[in-house]
């Protein structure tokens, strides 16, 4: 959160400020409750967060990624209409839970650094598309004007999930516009997205992962759900993968990070800081119909 926090700023609520702080003065002294799937605000400043539903808010960190999520169909134009505004004391109080990534199936996306085109699949997921034919199988003949080129910095909100080919693409009976569609359709909300209505919690505490967990910080979840880390500790520590796939960043005092894990395995990690700090999550299979 420590940089993102700086990009939030740039999420100006520009078009309709005229609109929103008139309104915000004469309601200021009612009391908005935040509700899980809210879009709030505070009075003083304009940054717009997600009230996920796990009772924690999550930031844009661009104009771009907020677009993703809440265009006015018609207008074309960012809709910040169902943005509540709450006053300053009550938004402090909700605790930060991560950045909201792009929405999945919108766009494609790409970094500075790094010349491969990513599909954004589900919980912030990247996957490579690995040439022009899966291009247009996903975008149609425009595919080069669904691109969004994010900063370096974003990276850190998404994962590395499998390379997109034709084959895989086509792979469903009907068609690559069908998974597109699935894609877009099956995460209709933020909360969807990042799986937060059903997530498990790892409290950082005491120097390990989940002091009230298992003495070997052992997590098992299903696949398609969320792990989320909260550094409750003084000093900075980090959840890393051994094999370094991913990754939260350093997490100050106070701030978490939300990881979906969609594909059974065993997960090693450790601190990046403190190597005796180690965990494991264990993601099953979901049962099958
Ligand atoms: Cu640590």
């Amino acid at each position: 959160m420590n940089v993102f926090s700086r990009f939030a700023s740039v999420l100006t609520v520009m078009s309709v400020l005229g609109s929103i702080v008139p309104f915000a003065l004469v309601y200021a002294e009612s009391t908005v409750a935040a509700e899980p799937g809210d879009l709030i605000r505070g009075t003083s400043f304009s940054a717009v967060y997600y009230m996920g539903e796990d009772g924690f808010r999550y930031v844009f960190p661009n104009e771009k990624t907020y677009a993703t999520w809440y265009t006015d169909a018609e207008t074309g134009e960012l809709d910040f209409s169902s943005v509540k505004t709450i006053s300053d004391a009550e938004l402090a109080k909700i605790q930060m839970g991560g950045n909201v990534t792009y929405r999945p199936g919108s766009k494609m996306i790409k970094i500075n650094s790094d010349p491969k085109t990513y599909f954004v699949n589900q919980g912030g997921t990247l996957q490579w598309v690995t040439d022009e034919a899966t291009a247009v199988l996903l975008y149609g003949a425009s595919w080069n004007t669904a691109i969004d080129d994010v900063l370096d910095g974003f990276f850190t909100n998404y994962t590395i999930g499998e390379s997109l080919t034709t084959d895989i693409v086509q792979d469903s009976a009907s068609g690559a516009a069908f998974f597109v569609s699935r894609v877009w359709s099956g995460t209709a909300s933020i909360t969807d997205d990042k799986s937060l209505s059903n997530y498990t919690w790892i409290p950082i505490e005491d120097m390990a992962f989940g002091s009230l967990m298992a003495a070997d910080a052992t997590t098992t979840i299903t696949a398609g759900q969320t792990v989320k880390w909260t550094n409750n500790d003084s000093v900075n520590h980090t959840a890393t993968a051994d094999d370094n796939a991913w990754g939260t960043g350093t997490m100050k005092s106070g701030e978490s990070f939300v990881r979906r894990f969609d594909t059974p395995g065993i997960y090693t990690y450790h601190c990046g800081y403190h190597e005796e700090m180690t965990g494991t999550v264990v993601v099953e299979a979901a049962a099958t119909m």
